[in-house]
C-alpha cells in the first residue's frame, strides 16, 4: 500500500494540536471541536459494535426527509451527534441527512464560528447484516467569522472548496478514522481499550490508476451511454494486462470510498434515467470524499467538473459523483464526452 505506516504512539489530539501549527490564525476552538467530535464517535463505535445485542436493529416506523424508512441506529446516531456538539460553543449550525432543515444550536449556547454537516450513519441499509457503515463529516468556518448569530442556510450551503476539515469514521473490524484539514490524509485506528484514536497511516496517497471498479451494476440499463461505453471498456482483457477491472461494491460509501482510497481504481454513483442527479448527496457525502480524495492525490468529479467547485442549492442536493484514482477518473470523463453524455 502507497503510504507509510507509523510508529510513533499518537492519538488524534495530539496530532490536531501539533496540525494547529499549520494554522497560525488556530484558536484552540478548532481542536476542541474536533474533541468533541470523536467522543461522539467513540459512543457510536460502541454502540454500532452492540446494534446486535441492543436490538436497536430493524426498521423504525420512522420515514427520513427523504421519505426512506429510517432504522433506529440512524435516529440514535444523529441525537449522540448533536448532543456532543451542541454545547461546546464551537458550532453556529449543524445539518445532517437526517435534518429536514437546520439543526440550531440552543438559545443558551454560545454560537462558535464553525458549520458542521453529517451523515450520521452511512449504509444505513447494510445494519442489519454487519456490513461495514460509517460517518461522513465536513467543517466549514462560517461566512461571517465575527457574527454570533445562529448560523444560517447560506453558512451552510458552501462550496466544497471552502472545508476547513472533512473525514469519516468507518465502524468495521475496527473502527479508524479518515481525516483531512487540508495537510494530507491520515488514518486512526481507535482503541477500545484506552478510549483513544491512534495514528496508523500517514498521508495517504491513492494510486494514480488502479483496477478496481465500483459502482451498483444494478442500475447500468439506466446509465448514460458513456458510463455504460466505460465499464464496457473496463471489462475488455487488454494487452498491457491492466484489464479487466475487477467489481468490488459493498454499498456503503464509507467502505467503498475507503478501499479505493488504499488500492485505488473508482468510485460511481452516476446519474441514470430514474435519478438525473444521481442518489448521493452533495453537501454531507459527496464533498467530503471529494476533499479526503483529492488531499490523497486522486480527483473527484460529477462527470465534468470538480465536486469541490459546485455550490450547493440546497442542503440535500444530489450529485452524480466519479471519485477516485486521477486516471480512472479522468478515463470515465472521457467517456462521457465520446458519447455525448455533455
Ligand atoms: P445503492 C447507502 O444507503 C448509500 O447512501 C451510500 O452509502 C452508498 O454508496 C449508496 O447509498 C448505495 O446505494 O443504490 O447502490 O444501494
Amino acid at each position: 500500500m502507497p503510504f507509510l505506516k507509523t510508529s510513533t504512539l499518537v492519538t488524534i489530539e495530539r496530532h490536531i494540536a501539533e496540525e494547529a501549527a499549520f494554522h497560525p490564525e488556530a484558536t484552540g476552538e478548532f481542536s476542541r471541536l474536533l474533541r468533541d467530535f470523536t467522543l461522539a464517535l467513540r459512543i457510536l463505535a460502541r454502540d454500532v459494535r452492540r446494534a446486535g445485542l441492543n436490538d436497536v436493529l430493524g426498521m423504525t416506523d420512522g420515514m427520513n426527509v427523504h421519505g426512506e424508512r429510517v432504522k433506529r441506529l440512524d435516529i440514535h446516531a444523529n441525537e449522540v451527534i448533536y448532543r456532543a456538539m451542541d454545547h461546546g460553543g464551537h458550532l453556529c449550525v449543524m445539518a445532517s441527512e437526517e435534518s429536514d432543515g437546520l439543526m440550531s444550536i440552543p438559545d443558551d449556547y454560545r454560537k462558535g464560528k464553525y458549520v458542521l454537516v453529517f451523515d450520521p450513519l452511512d449504509g444505513s441499509s447494510n445494519i442489519d447484516v454487519n456490513v461495514s457503515i460509517g460517518t461522513i463529516f465536513s467543517i466549514y468556518k462560517r461566512l461571517d467569522e465575527t457574527a454570533t448569530t445562529p448560523g444560517t442556510l447560506a453558512d451552510v450551503l458552501q462550496p466544497g472548496y471552502k472545508q476547513v476539515a472533512a473525514g469519516y469514521a468507518m465502524y468495521g473490524s475496527s473502527t479508524q478514522l479518515v481525516y483531512t484539514s487540508g495537510n494530507g490524509v491520515d488514518v486512526f485506528t481507535f482503541d477500545p481499550t484506552i478510549g483513544e484514536f491512534l495514528l496508523t497511516f500517514e498521508k495517504i496517497r491513492i494510486p494514480k490508476r488502479g483496477r478496481i471498479y465500483s459502482v451498483n451494476s444494478g442500475n447500468a440499463h439506466k446509465w448514460p451511454q458513456g458510463v455504460r461505453d466505460y465499464v464496457s471498456n473496463l471489462l475488455r482483457p487488454s494487452e498491457d494486462g491492466l484489464r479487466p477491472y475487477s467489481l468490488r461494491y459493498v454499498g456503503t460509501m464509507v467502505a467503498d470510498i475507503h478501499r479505493t482510497l488504499h488500492y485505488g481504481g473508482i468510485f460511481m454513483y452516476p446519474s441514470d434515467s430514474s435519478s438525473p442527479t444521481g442518489k448521493l448527496r452533495l453537501v454531507y457525502e459527496v464533498n467530503p470524499m471529494a476533499f479526503i480524495v483529492e488531499q490523497a492525490g486522486g480527483r473527484a468529479t460529477d462527470g465534468r467538473q470538480r465536486v469541490l467547485d459546485i455550490q450547493p442549492d440546497s442542503l440535500h442536493q444530489r450529485v452524480p459523483c466519479f471519485i477516485g484514482s486521477e486516471d480512472d477518473v479522468r478515463d470515465a470523463e472521457a467517456a462521457l464526452v465520446a458519447a455525448g453524455d455533455f
